[in-house]
């Protein structure tokens, strides 16, 4: 089936150069050997980008970005809309590539890419939205208005969770608003970026497009510092951890360049009462498990009223007991493996340290072994009763390890839910209104996403997704975060015979 796939996306046929309005792996550096942690087969090698072969890509997307800014915003959206329709064609298989790569399940894969045409739709109608306010001038015979210009070189730096749809998220948008993208995927799941650029590449083809509009930069960390550091690059949207976010952050603020930072989450959510708890459980449970606890938007804590602490973890743990976990492709299994084996210690570490503070587990974790689980990345979704304040609870381990705590007012359940250093997506379940808009107000959450009876995990496109404190600040996909891809230009025009200055100053010669 795999080797299928693989053909469908000619991921064999190694390093073509550039071809197609599109750089695929230029360079002669190392090569990565793609490993799936499904089967732990080697999938294909994949060369990694040399320093010269990364300056031959931000040269050639300069110039692709002098044609692509003066082609009209509605045109490239027509490219997008292009696109939105071959990954339709495309839904299928790079949702297995990306399952079998990557390790989420078949379905999650397949909505991933589901994510990836909703930004496309989404982007062909804002090609059309760009739009800047006209204000009244304070001067006589003077109009004044604001427009949106594209930046130039967007870099995109995306991390293994979400192989595909998070470039999307940012191309897609980049593309409309008049800018070209150099993306460097994660070292861990390059093929299935190589897949989509297989796609772009029958679009950009059909449509005579010049090389250079999206580019590919494979590799580890270097591509990733090298744009950060490069002027040249004018917006860097990273996504991954907050140590990365860091490291970014500090490069592009060094060159007073612009930065899209979506880092780590410690999502909570807090079940009330008076929470439907059938509903809570589907959401805590999906939230916990889904992508095997690794997305950013994870459900990661379970901050539960004391008067349903019991029944409430006494269904968690039935609902625990009936996960299946197993090969992600096929479809009755709910939970597949960690991306590798260096995420399967930082799990175990993890199980060590919550001991070591004084956690107790409700449902034990633990490492799966067998001929299912021959890749040994593995690993049983767990729970642990802890305190809030423990520094394994206060930081983000990427694995499926839930934390119970309890409380006793709404209040101090907000206070928990936002002591951490993270700031990206949180919940309530309760059906009493008050306690609801509380942690919707000022008062409230302090995360970029808050919920009312939905988890953590699984937001629409439509939505600005991000977070605050460590989780960055940035905003992508939805609603205005378009404009962080854009400069606006204020315009004044004066249509009279005279000079009025602001302000009402006086100057005469
Ligand atoms: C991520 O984990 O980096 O809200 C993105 C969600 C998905 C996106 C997660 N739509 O869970």
């Amino acid at each position: 089936m795999i080797n299928d796939i693989l053909k469908t996306f000619s991921i064999r046929e190694q390093n073509p150069g550039a071809s197609d309005g599109i750089d695929f792996m230029p360079g002669s550096g190392d090569r990565i050997t793609v490993w799936s942690p499904v089967d732990g087969q080697t999938i294909a090698t994949v060369q990694t980008v040399t320093r010269t072969a990364y300056d031959a890509v931000i040269s050639r997307a300069e110039s692709a970005f002098l044609y692509w800014r003066t082609v009209p915003a509605p045109r490239r959206g027509e490219i997008v809309r292009q696109i939105g329709e071959a990954l339709r064609i495309y839904k299928d298989d790079l949702g297995k590539l990306v399952s079998y790569e990557m390790g989420k399940s078949l379905q999650e894969g397949r909505g991933e890419v589901q994510e990836m045409i909703d930004i496309c739709d989404f982007a062909v109608g804002l090609s059309r939205q760009l739009y800047g306010l006209s204000m009244h001038s304070e001067r006589p015979c003077h109009r004044m208005y604001e427009q949106w210009h594209p930046l130039g070189i967007v870099g995109i730096i995306s991390a293994f969770n979400f192989p595909v749809a998070v470039w999307s998220w940012n191309a897609m948008i980049a593309l409309v608003c008049g800018n070209v993208c150099v993306w460097k995927p994660s070292e861990k799941t390059p093929l299935s970026a190589q897949a989509c650029f297989r796609i772009l590449s029958e679009v950009f083809k059909r449509n005579d497009l010049p090389g250079g509009l999206c580019n590919l930069v494979q590799g580890g960390k270097d591509p990733g510092a090298w744009m950060a550091g490069d002027p040249r690059v004018a917006l860097v949207s990273a996504t991954g951890s907050a140590r990365m976010g860091k490291a970014v952050n500090t490069a592009v603020a060094a060159r007073l360049g612009k930065c899209l930072l979506e880092l780590g989450g410690n999502n909570a959510i807090i079940v009330s009462k008076d929470a439907d708890l059938d509903m809570t459980l589907m959401g805590a449970v999906f939230g916990a498990v889904g992508t095997a606890g690794q997305r950013c938007t994870t459900t990661r804590r379970l901050i539960i009223h004391e008067s349903v602490f019991d029944r409430f973890t006494e269904k968690l743990k039935g609902a625990y007991a009936q996960l299946k976990i197993g090969n992600p492709l096929e479809a009755q299994n709910h939970v597949g493996p960690l991306i590798d084996k260096d995420a399967v210690a930082h799990y175990t570490n993890a199980l060590d340290t919550i001991k070591k503070e004084g956690g107790t587990f409700i449902v034990d974790g633990g490492v799966l072994e067998g001929a299912a689980y021959a890749s040994g990345c593995y690993v049983k979704p767990c729970i642990a009763k802890v305190e809030n304040r423990f520094s394994i609870v206060q930081t983000e381990t990427f694995a499926p390890i839930l934390y119970v705590m309890q409380y006793r007012e709404i209040e101090e359940a907000i206070a928990m839910q936002n002591d951490v250093p993270q700031g990206l997506s949180s919940a309530i379940m309760t059906l009493n209104l008050r306690e609801a808009e509380l942690f919707l107000s000022a008062a409230g959450s302090d995360c970029g996403i808050a919920n009312v009876n939905i988890g953590t995990s699984g937001a629409e496109i439509g939505g600005a997704f991000g977070g605050e404190k460590e989780t960055g600040g940035g905003r992508e996909s939805g609603s205005d975060a378009w404009k962080a891809y854009m400069r606006r230009q204020t315009n004044t025009i004066n249509y009279g015979r005279d000079l009025p200055l602001a302000q009402g100053i006086e100057f005469n010669i």
